[in-house]
């Protein structure tokens, strides 16, 4: 059985309240040795999971709505080909080079290293282990939250279960359809969300690079979060230069569209992207449209932008974040005081310092006090104790371990729980 991830934090909307400034790090339960069942009615399970139905696909594979029937919470899990994922790293292993070339430094271990690892490693999580150290690292009310990955070693797929997003994607963008366009004060609310969800992703050194509609998702009460880690990068700290493009093309930032680019500010790539996006919100479509991918490129770089008939606010903002010149384009911290953003000085947002408070590593404390508000003293000195073995995540085995060490110690006399209190502070 696995241990059952605490159900979705109630999603709240943060650009006008003010928020606790020390937000814990994200606890990511792996379970290696789940088992996938069948039900009466022909739906899948694995382990207390669901399978209800499919609710999307990506390029990786299958997104179904999945109930945890030990809480009736229903979370968006993921399904990924193993075998596809392994064939996939081998792939950008030999492009690039062989396990011996060398990347650049990436604090958690999503770059060429991690390929080199998870094409020999025997442990299937290694196969998501960009997705999963760019999610652990992130607690955020705009990003989207992940709970568990599940490997069943008899089968093909590996699930990782993310909280639900029951409203989809933002905007449908089509290439020949324009979408129903967004109010300019529905545009700003989320865009002003989706600004928060970067700023947070940045102060932690990570660059998103796909940022489009179809990566802002909608909870049930309409707050937007952010999803698809797939092509983020986590960037050496107080450098944020990228090398290689990634991301849809259609939302590429100009200095992105051309061969051999060179280092370029990833930062200010997603700003470009944030400005597609807005535009799109505005619009109903994408600025660039071409099915010539070289013909796309060169819009990008050079063709004029449509803007019809908006408020000179917009208009302003447009031209600050479509900016072709990086060096140019306005910044985040910029951006938080544009007139359109503040709605000519009438809204206010949550600060930057209260936004951004940066996590890292999950600290012994940091455990220590996740595990301290769902269980006893007793899980506080288990989990120290095999933390320090562990290191980075709790394994299934060892959460499981300790659930029932919880419920077995809980019977225990005050007296030895101080003596073993006193004992962890040794
Ligand atoms: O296939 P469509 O575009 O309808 O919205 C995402 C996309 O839907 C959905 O899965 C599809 C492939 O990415 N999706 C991804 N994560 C989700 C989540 N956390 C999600 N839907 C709800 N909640």
């Amino acid at each position: 059985m696995s241990a059952t991830p605490s159900p979705p934090d109630s999603p709240h909307s943060s650009t006008s309240t003010k928020r606790k400034s020390v937000r814990p790090p994200s606890i990511v339960v792996e379970t290696l040795g789940a088992t996938t069942s069948e039900t009466k009615e022909g739906l899948r399970k694995i382990n207390n999971y669901l399978l209800k139905k499919e609710i999307g696909r990506g390029a990786f594979g299958t997104v179904h709505l999945g109930i945890d029937e030990n809480t009736n919470t229903e979370y968006a899990i993921k399904e990924f080909s193993k075998s596809r994922m392994r064939k996939k790293e081998q792939m950008d292993l030999f492009r690039r080079g062989g396990p011996r070339g060398r990347g650049r430094v990436m604090g958690l271990g999503v770059g060429r290293g991690a390929v080199a690892a998870a094409a020999k490693s025997t442990n299937p999580l290694d196969l998501v282990r960009g997705e999963m150290a760019v999610l652990k690292k992130l607690n955020h009310p705009h990003i989207v939250r992940l709970f568990e990955v599940l490997d069943d070693p008899s089968g093909d797929s590996l699930y990782m279960v993310f909280e639900m997003m029951h409203k989809g994607v933002l905007m449908e963008i089509e290439v020949d359809e324009v979408a129903k366009p967004y109010s300019d004060d529905m545009a700003r609310r989320y865009f002003k969300e989706m600004m928060l969800g970067i700023e947070y992703l940045h102060a932690n050194d990570i660059v998103h690079r796909d940022i489009k509609p179809d990566n802002l998702l909608l909870s049930k009460d309409d707050v937007l979060k952010i999803v698809d880690f797939g092509v983020s990068e986590i960037f050496v700290k107080g450098n944020d230069r990228l090398k290689k493009s990634a991301g849809s093309p259609a939302f590429m930032a100009p200095e992105l569209c051309v061969a051999k680019h060179g280092e370029v500010s990833g930062k200010a790539t997603d700003l470009w992207s944030m400005g597609v996006t807005l535009y799109c919100m505005i619009f109903g479509k994408t600025p660039f449209v071409s099915g010539n991918l070289l013909e796309l490129y060169d819009m990008i770089k050079e063709a004029p932008i449509e803007y019809g008939s908006i408020s000179g606010n917009l208009l302003d903002l447009f031209h600050r974040i479509l900016d072709r010149n990086p060096d140019t384009r306005i910044t985040m911290r910029e951006l938080r005081n544009h007139a359109w953003i503040t709605n000519d000085g009438t809204e206010t947002m949550i600060s930057e310092e209260d936004n951004c408070d940066v996590v890292s590593e999950v600290t012994e404390e940091e455990m220590n006090n996740a595990i301290k508000s769902i269980a006893s003293i007793f899980a506080v000195i288990k989990a120290v104790s095999k933390f320090k073995r562990h290191s980075r995540s709790l394994s299934q085995q060892s959460l499981n371990k300790m659930m029932a060490d919880v419920k077995r110690e809980d019977a225990i006399k005050d007296e030895e729980l101080n003596a073993a209190t006193r004992n962890l502070n040794v």
